[in-house]
């Protein structure tokens, strides 16, 4: 087998990759190892920035997202007393849209199976090699157990964080990493409980932060600050709505609860390799960089990876100039950063340490973001998305 780019992973960094450089006629493949259904089922993001949303726009995978999803006009931050919008088309001229990422990768595989490129699911031990060459190539085994060799002019890897290919990059290039483990988690329900509120709520409560969010009119996404050592099993549904109530009680409000359809418990960490490209592997999304969820920054930052990544790669393989695959990793790892600090801010403002020194100075600048508009622009320009080169 033979194609131009041999793209790892079918999450939203691989997907899109592939329709954008499909889209300006550069052949590729992509490589999954999990199933259709698995990939389609795993519940995660939920909030797409403005240029999010003109992406999928403009790659035609916007019907079903304009219809059904839902543009947000900001987020509400709450403090013990105090619930305060923050308007983000007054602070800043953007919106931000609820549409899970399971609708968003359901729209890209449908796209890509009606006439897309070719999409393998369920391969196994794929392996990129002769990176630093003209022509790499992917060792994987198919679905049906055969070995197979996709000889390439260029590999993405868009594998996550536990796949296979920031391993091969960090093997070839005198690169470093970062890390910062958070000692909190999230635990998170799925509810079929109609939202009590027309904007999420990020709150900040002396027993620990909460985020309500939704999916649908019919559908809330409910977060609730735990230590990452909780056990899922621990929590019955009349402790998390306890709880929820708890964390988001504001005098004539009231919590809607409902069936929990999903609950889990999910840690948090800040991590960034660099550089992002070894010879012709160029690393995107989550592969190469892991914020903690408070900005609602994963999915976009993956979103702006790739679309930095598809015209590089589109000048490289149709006119054979190397000047924007040479700038790509630099390019791309200042927004990471930047995005990097704008998720450690809102971690570190949000979420309780257990020491009172620190809540005293997170309440005194969550009063400053809710009474400066500077300090309120500041976060909404952040929040709906910087551009694309920032
Ligand atoms: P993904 O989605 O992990 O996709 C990688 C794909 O690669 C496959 N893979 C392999 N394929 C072949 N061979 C191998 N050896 C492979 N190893 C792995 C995997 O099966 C998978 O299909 O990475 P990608 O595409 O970079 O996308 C990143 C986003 O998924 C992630 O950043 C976001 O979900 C983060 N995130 C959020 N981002 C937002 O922008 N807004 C949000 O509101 C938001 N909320 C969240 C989040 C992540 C969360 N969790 C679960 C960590 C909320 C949560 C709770
Ligand atoms: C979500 O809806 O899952 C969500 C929303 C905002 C965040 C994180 C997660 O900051």
């Amino acid at each position: 087998m033979r194609t131009q780019v041999g793209i790892i992973g079918a999450g939203p960094a691989g997907l899109l990759l592939s329709r954008l450089l499909t889209l300006q006629g550069v052949d590729n493949v992509v490589l999954e190892n999990r199933s259709r259904e698995y990939v389609e089922a795993r519940i995660r993001a939920g909030i797409l920035e403005q240029h999010t949303v003109d992406t999928l726009t403009d790659a035609g995978l916007g019907d079903r997202l304009h219809r059904e999803g839902l543009e947000h006009h900001g987020i509400y931050l709450q403090y013990p007393g105090t619930r305060h919008k923050l308007d983000f088309p007054e602070l800043c001229g953007r919106t931000v849209w609820v549409y899970g990422q399971t609708e968003v990768t359901k729209d890209l595989i449908k796209a890509q199976l009606d006439g897309g490129p070719p999409l393998l699911f369920e391969v196994s031990d794929v392996t990129p090699e002769d990176v630093d060459s003209d022509s790499p190539r992917i060792r994987f085994t198919d679905a049906e157990g055969n070995p197979q060799v996709l000889e390439c002019d260029v590999i993405a890897g868009t594998d996550g964080f536990h796949g296979p290919s920031r391993a091969v990059v960090q093997q070839g290039s005198p690169g470093r990493t970062w890390e910062r483990t958070y000692p909190y988690a999230w635990l998170g329900v799925l509810a079929d409980a109609a939202p009590a509120t027309d904007e999420l709520i990020y709150a900040w409560h002396p027993e620990g932060f909460g985020l309500y969010s939704m999916r649908s009119p019919t559908v809330s996404r409910l977060y609730l600050q735990v230590d990452p050592s909780e056990k899922i099993e621990d929590w019955s549904d009349d402790r998390i709505w306890d709880n929820l109530a708890k964390r988001f009680a504001l005098d004539g409000w009231e919590l809607t609860t409902g069936t929990i359809t999903e609950k889990s418990v999910l840690p948090m960490r800040s991590f960034v390799s660099a550089p992002m490209r070894r010879g012709r592997l160029f690393l995107a999304g989550d592969a190469a960089h892991i914020v903690p969820p408070t900005g609602a920054k994963g999915l976009n930052l993956a979103v702006a990876d790739v679309t930095l990544l598809a015209s590089a790669l589109v000048r490289l393989l149709t006119e054979g100039r190397t000047d924007l695959v040479d700038s790509y990793s630099d390019r791309a790892l200042a927004r990471v950063w930047r995005c990097t600090h704008f998720s450690w801010s809102m971690t570190s403002m949000l979420h309780r340490s257990g020491d009172d020194f620190d809540a005293e100075l997170q309440l005194s600048q969550l009063r400053r973001v809710c009474s400066s508009e500077p300090a309120a622009r500041e976060l909404a320009e952040n929040y709906t998305g910087l551009p694309l080169d920032v």
